[in-house]
């Protein structure tokens, strides 16, 4: 064989062990976005979003079973996200919590089966002023071990709420006492970290908001905390979205609610509006203004320099994020923000629901 036929014959060989090597990721894994099902290999899935999954493990069935707990009860609030009372000892804030199963109503006629704190969707709010000393009581009544993060907060490590890293889940029945100082100011939240993809989901999210030290020099006369999340319900059993085959949301909500359900918010024509947007589910919403545009004053609780803040009339809120937006009502009227991802303006594919809200604008 000649020289030139031997560096032909290297080449090709190198040509073919390249494209067998192509669709191979690091991981060993075909990154094509066409998977097999383990059961059945002649079937094949097609994800029908990016970054979806299908599930593969026996392990984690149980993360796509129905919510439920033995013996839940209807809510007998009916209002997410308020202020949760505290009492002092000592110079200390100590705020209870207690994880539990609700029926939790989000719109007239569709009831989820919810974990939550307290018995609301979200949880209740709890707000203090930077340096203020901290203390949260956690009582777990689900049927589940849980943890609580406290997302965004400057905490020491033994707080941060992570099992098997920082604690020990806290069992059924069991209580767990964290204790910080709160800072920096700003737009935080807390939520479960023990199987979050199904805990959170199910509801165990709340916001935490620390006010500055020195009060704010311009006020806003309205400063309201949207807290956006999804969920699946199918024959009347509640799951835990998922951006999963077969686990994608059908219901979409505000502070626990789906429009028409989500709160009306009345300002007064040239009030100065604070939304605190708080992405708590696992998708992202493209939250849309109408009719004024608005300024993103803060990102993940930290202040934006005000040659630095971007004018906008949409902003994507992606899954763990948050956006303090502030307008002036400028025009009366009703003006709607819904997210822009026009399915998550649907109840169960039926418009219009979700992610709507109005905003009244009044003389
Ligand atoms: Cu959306």
């Amino acid at each position: 064989m000649s020289i030139r036929k031997i560096l032909i014959f290297s080449l090709l060989t190198l040509a073919l062990i390249l494209s067998a090597c192509a669709p191979i990721g690091t991981s060993g894994v075909p990154s094509t976005p066409i998977s097999m099902n383990n059961n059945n290999p002649n079937m094949m899935v097609v994800s029908p979003t990016p970054g979806s999954m299908v599930a593969e493990n026996a392990a984690s069935a149980h993360m796509m079973e129905p919510i439920t707990a033995p013996n839940v009860q209807p809510a007998t609030e009916t209002a997410g996200g308020q202020p949760l009372p505290y009492r002092e000892e000592n110079g200390v804030k100590v705020f209870e919590l207690t994880t539990k199963a609700v029926q939790w109503e989000i719109m007239d006629g569709v009831t989820v089966t919810a974990y939550t704190y307290n018995g609301t969707v979200p949880g209740p709010m709890i707000r203090v002023t930077e340096g203020d000393q901290v203390r949260i009581i956690v009582k777990n009544e689900l049927p589940d071990p849980t943890t609580v993060h406290w997302h965004g907060v400057e905490v020491p490590n033994a707080m941060d709420g992570v099992p098997g890293v920082t604690q020990d889940p806290i069992q059924p029945g069991e209580t767990f006492t964290y204790e910080f100082v709160a800072k920096p100011a700003g737009t935080f939240w807390y939520h479960s970290h023990f199987e979050g993809d199904k805990q959170v989901g199910a509801g165990l999210y709340a916001p935490f908001i620390i006010d500055p030290k020195e009060p704010d020099a311009n006020p806003p006369a309205v400063d309201k905390v949207l807290m956006i999340s999804e969920w699946r319900m199918t024959d009347g059993q509640t799951f835990a979205a998922m951006p999963m085959t077969g686990m994608e949301p059908n219901y979409f909500t505000i502070n626990g609610k789906s429009f028409p359900a989500t709160e009306e918010i009345t300002v007064k024509k040239g009030d100065l509006v604070r939304l605190r947007l708080i992405g708590s589910g696992q998708f992202i919403h493209p939250m849309h203004l109408h009719g004024m545009p608005f300024k993103i004053v803060a990102t993940d609780g930290h202040p934006v320099p005000e040659a630095a803040q971007l004018t906008k009339d949409t902003v994507s809120v992606a899954p763990g994020e948050r956006y303090d937006i502030e307008f002036v009502a400028t025009e009366t009227g009703q003006w709607m923000l819904h997210c822009h991802i026009l399915h998550h303006t649907t109840n169960d594919n039926v418009e219009p629901g979700g992610l709507m809200l109005m905003i009244n604008v009044v003389e």
